[in-house]
């Protein structure tokens, strides 16, 4: 029997990420700490307990990790990549201070990332890497600047839309492996263009929903072994594509439980291994998809509480 969701412990546990700077551990992470800071944020938020980081400090932080061509590093000093910049913006919008920043600048070093001719978007302006994450990461943070216009979103689109396969999923660029975390982010993205209509419903679902395994929990991929973070990445993708019926929830949401750690907080890949605050948020907002009690509600597209984004619903369709 899976012990009782510890919401006080990861409270504390979250809070506590921020004070260990004696410890390696906190130093390993500092390339992702603008990450970190969104995965802690959303958590929190979603347990109810957003004033559990200071906010005036967390504003200063971000804007101190902004460069002068609009991206944002993930701590001062560090290049800048997308990857960093919409977590900058996300919390920015969860602590409603968007307007701390230029959303013009940001707008135009996202818009700069795209390739004009296939439509895809790469992770920086020195890299060629290109993924579909990265298509997902722009329009996202440009619904949340409400410049999405600013983007060619239908040669976007039309790249994602190469990125299908013959089992209805999706991967990272043209004729890659279908992957959950890559389905979820070309249906979150399909969704914000509003062309879920590109998407082959119930092939894609059949394949998402095969993702449980009989411990409860879901993998990635076939054969692979389940890991909470994919409550995220297959159950937001089943929610928005409105087939979260389509898996055993109370088995699920046992396997996300059994995951946490009941005395020190946190919440890990799977039973018995090391919390971390990536897979911490992620089980939360798988158990807030399966409705659990006591958690607010969060939103399949955005991964951003429902609350902040209940008004870029209306704005989404072009
Ligand atoms: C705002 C929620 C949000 C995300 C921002 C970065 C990003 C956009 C999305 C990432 C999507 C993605 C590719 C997730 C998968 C992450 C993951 C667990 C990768 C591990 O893949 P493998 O192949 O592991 O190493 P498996 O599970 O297949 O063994
Ligand atoms: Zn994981």
């Amino acid at each position: 029997m899976a012990p009782g969701f510890v919401r006080e412990k990861h409270i504390k546990y979250i809070q506590s990420l921020d004070k260990k700077h004696d410890e390696l551990e906190y130093w390993l992470s500092e390339h992702l700490r603008m990450n970190g800071v969104y995965w802690g944020l959303t958590a929190l938020d979603l347990m109810g307990a957003r004033d559990a980081l200071p906010r005036d400090e967390m504003i200063a932080y971000v804007k101190s990790c902004q460069h002068s061509n609009g991206g944002f590093g993930a701590n001062p000093g560090h290049d800048a990549h997308i990857l960093y910049t919409l977590s900058a913006i996300q919390i920015l919008f969860i602590q409603d201070a968007i307007h701390e920043v230029d959303s013009t600048l940001v707008a135009s070093y996202v818009c700069s990332l795209q390739n004009r001719e296939t439509g895809a978007v790469k992770g920086d302006l020195n890299g060629d890497d290109e993924d579909t994450r990265f298509v997902y990461i722009a329009f996202q943070t440009l619904a949340l600047l409400d410049r999405l216009r600013e983007l060619d979103v239908d040669l976007a689109v039309s790249y994602i839309d190469a990125c299908k396969n013959y089992d209805g999923g999706y991967g990272m660029s043209p004729g890659a492996e279908s992957h959950a975390g890559q389905i979820f982010v070309c249906v979150a993205a399909l969704a914000i263009a509003d062309r879920l209509d590109l998407v082959d419903r119930d092939l894609l679902c059949w394949w998402l929903c095969e993702r449980q395994v009989p411990s409860g929990g879901l993998n990635g991929r076939p054969e692979k072994l389940p890991d909470v973070c994919y409550s995220w990445w297959v159950l937001s993708a089943l929610a928005v594509l409105g087939r979260l019926d389509w898996i055993d929830r109370d088995r699920l949401r046992e396997f996300i439980l059994d995951a946490q750690d009941d005395e020190l907080g946190g919440i890990a890949d799977r039973k018995g291994d090391a919390v971390d605050v990536f897979h911490t948020l992620f089980g939360i907002a798988g158990l807030s998809l399966l409705g659990f009690e006591g958690l607010e509600p969060v939103d399949p597209v955005y991964c951003l509480p429902a609350r902040v984004t209940k008004d870029l619903h209306f704005t989404r369709k072009r």
